[in-house]
């Protein structure tokens, strides 16, 4: 049928990943589009009890008690706004392996397992024993993508980092001294840009990033959930502040990277 002028021709979009020829590539679209509906949903859109438990400034942190087989697996929800750093740049970080032993606080060793694509690999990594508990590991996906912002199309793109558990069959779960844990964890960030009204250039300071970050960690194995929570309480607001002083301290010298 011939289009009619001003009519544009209906395609299938083209692939938005070049991850998308890889096996798990059907789970890791659905996973990342499940993730960040939940991400944007707001903590009372989210039903009831989400608990404050940790709060800093901008930083507010969350959680619902929940067990599973008897294991603390509490959902966790943290917002942050933090001035100078665009969406972008915050997942970049995250993302990216080079950087990671900068800011991950627990981590003992990180080991790319595959690179599926520039926007998608897949991590070993072992984290600091905390007593009483056994030392843990997990094999997870990270997948960083750029979602367009439907709501200002002028505006600059909301990014993500999504990261899930997954098996190699070269590195089997509990097969050593660790015990495997398993996360699911989403990290959105929208940029805003509030341009000076005299027209100068724009700079860093006319830049902020909201930051979700969402997190479900199934420990895997016993450990006391007292501990636990209380790990959690700890090591959560340590990791967000010191990863966004760390992007600040990054980026300030160099262009905004939108
Ligand atoms: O999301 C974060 N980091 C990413 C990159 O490393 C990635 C990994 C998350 C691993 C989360 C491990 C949590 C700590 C393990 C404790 C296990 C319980 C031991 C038993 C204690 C009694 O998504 C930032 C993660 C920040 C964690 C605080």
């Amino acid at each position: 049928e011939r289009l009619k002028s001003g009519q544009v021709m209906p395609v299938t979009p083209p692939p938005t990943s070049p991850a998308c020829q890889h096996r798990l590539w059907p789970e890791i679209d659905k996973v990342v589009q499940q993730q960040v509906a939940m991400a944007r949903m707001g903590i009372g859109e989210c039903g009831s009890g989400w608990q404050l438990f940790a709060e800093d400034g901008e930083m507010k942190m969350y959680r619902r008690e929940e067990e599973l087989d008897g294991m603390v697996v509490d959902p966790l929800k943290a917002v942050h706004v933090v001035k100078g750093i665009t969406g972008h740049e915050v997942c970049h970080y995250f993302f990216t392996p080079q950087y990671r032993y900068d800011w991950e606080t627990t981590l003992e060793q990180m080991n790319v397992l595959e690179t599926i694509s520039d926007d998608t690999l897949m991590f070993m990594q072992t984290h600091k024993r905390i007593w009483p508990a056994s030392q843990r590991d997990v094999v997870f996906w990270s997948h960083i993508r750029k979602l367009p912002n439907e709501k200002d199309r002028d505006g600059p793109d909301i990014w993500t980092v999504v990261n899930n558990s997954t098996e190699h069959p070269d590195y089997p779960a509990n097969n050593g001294k660790c015990v495997r844990i398993f996360l699911k964890v989403c990290l959105m960030c929208q940029t805003r840009v509030d341009p000076p009204k005299d027209g100068t250039p724009l700079s860093r300071e006319n830049v902020s990033c909201k930051i979700t970050y969402c997190s479900v960690v199934n420990p895997g194995g016993w450990a006391p959930a007292s501990v636990l929570r209380a790990v959690y309480k700890r090591e959560y607001p340590k990791f967000l502040k010191r990863f966004t002083a760390y992007i600040i301290n990054q980026t300030k010298n160099k262009p905004i990277m939108f």
